[in-house]
């Protein structure tokens, strides 16, 4: 594609030249791109015995000091959701455009391994991991063990006693070090910023497209509903990840081809 062509009026269209003109792309997911995998999204899905709890108390250390069965019993019924999931067309479209673009990283706030099952390899994991555990007191890695997915409480660590949890991020704690600087590294260096499927309010991911903006590079969001991210961003592709992603991806192709025959 020449260089110089005019931007497209159409959102999709440009979207897709932005992609196709930048030699570094960051793609920032969040609870939405695995919405229509059927794992409910942190803030828009406390669904049936679960529905009476307020996410961001279960998601805490005080909430699991002050309840630790409640609180694993809820990572247990979603860490079982996440392992029936399958990747949908938004996860298998993004791994796709890992492939197809010279240098493309995937920064994910989601705690399920989706991403991974549908093929990126590239991805950096801020809040940790559903499928990973440890000792809340000294931290010692635990081997989840089948008795423990229907269990009223939590594990003990067998080398201090302490309560097993999830190796995921609560509120108040830091993000694994090593996962945020590499995340502000490449967001400081990219020239497009995905952002997809985020309602942008926890920080500090949140900060990240942000961050994007101001070394200069072009925010695209994706999302059915417009949220922060949607005002701050260049351009904004309102609709469902797995429609959405699938056809950047088709006119990404289509540009990368047209630039290779120019
Ligand atoms: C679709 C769709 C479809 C639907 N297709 N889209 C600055 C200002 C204010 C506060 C703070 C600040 N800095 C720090 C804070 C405090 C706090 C914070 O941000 N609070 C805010 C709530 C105000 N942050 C922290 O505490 C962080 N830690 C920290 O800062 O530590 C500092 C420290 C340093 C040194 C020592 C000690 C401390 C930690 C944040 C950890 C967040 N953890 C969670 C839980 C992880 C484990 C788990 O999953 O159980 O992470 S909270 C939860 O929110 C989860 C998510 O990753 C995260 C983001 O949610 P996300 O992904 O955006 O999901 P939703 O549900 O909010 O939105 C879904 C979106 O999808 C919506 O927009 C839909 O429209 C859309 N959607 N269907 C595409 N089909
Ligand atoms: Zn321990």
């Amino acid at each position: 594609m020449d260089e110089t062509a005019p931007m497209s009026t159409d959102p999709l269209t440009a979207a897709a030249q932005i992609l196709c003109r930048s030699t570094r792309v960051v793609c920032l997911t969040g609870a939405g791109v695995s919405a229509e995998s059927g794992v409910p999204t942190f803030r828009d899905a406390q669904t049936g015995l679960w529905a009476q709890f307020d996410p961001e108390e279960l998601a805490s250390p005080a909430g699991f000091q002050r309840n630790p069965g409640l609180v694993w019993r809820w990572y247990m019924s979603r860490l079982a959701m996440v392992e029936q999931a399958q990747p949908n067309p938004g996860h298998r479209a993004l791994a796709q455009l890992e492939r197809i673009l010279p240098h493309f990283v995937l920064i994910t706030q989601n705690v399920d391994d989706l991403h991974e099952r549908a093929g990126s390899q590239r991805v950096i994991h801020l809040h940790g991991s559903i499928t990973r555990f440890r000792c809340s007191q000294c931290g010692a890695p635990y081997q989840l063990q089948p008795q423990d997915r229907e269990a009223e409480m939590p594990p003990v660590c067998r080398l201090c006693n302490g309560w097993i949890r999830p190796d995921v991020v609560w509120f108040g704690e830091p993000l694994p070090p090593e996962a945020l600087v590499q995340a502000w590294d490449e967001t400081g260096q990219c020239q497009a910023m995905l952002v997809v499927g985020t309602s942008g309010v926890v920080y500090p991911a949140a900060q990240l497209p942000v961050v994007a903006r101001e070394h200069g590079a072009t925010l695209i969001d994706v999302n059915p509903e417009k949220g922060p991210m949607a005002d701050l961003a260049d351009i904004f592709l309102q609709g469902p990840s797995g429609v959405i992603l699938p056809q950047l991806v088709e006119k990404t192709i289509a540009c990368r081809g047209d630039q290779h025959e120019t």
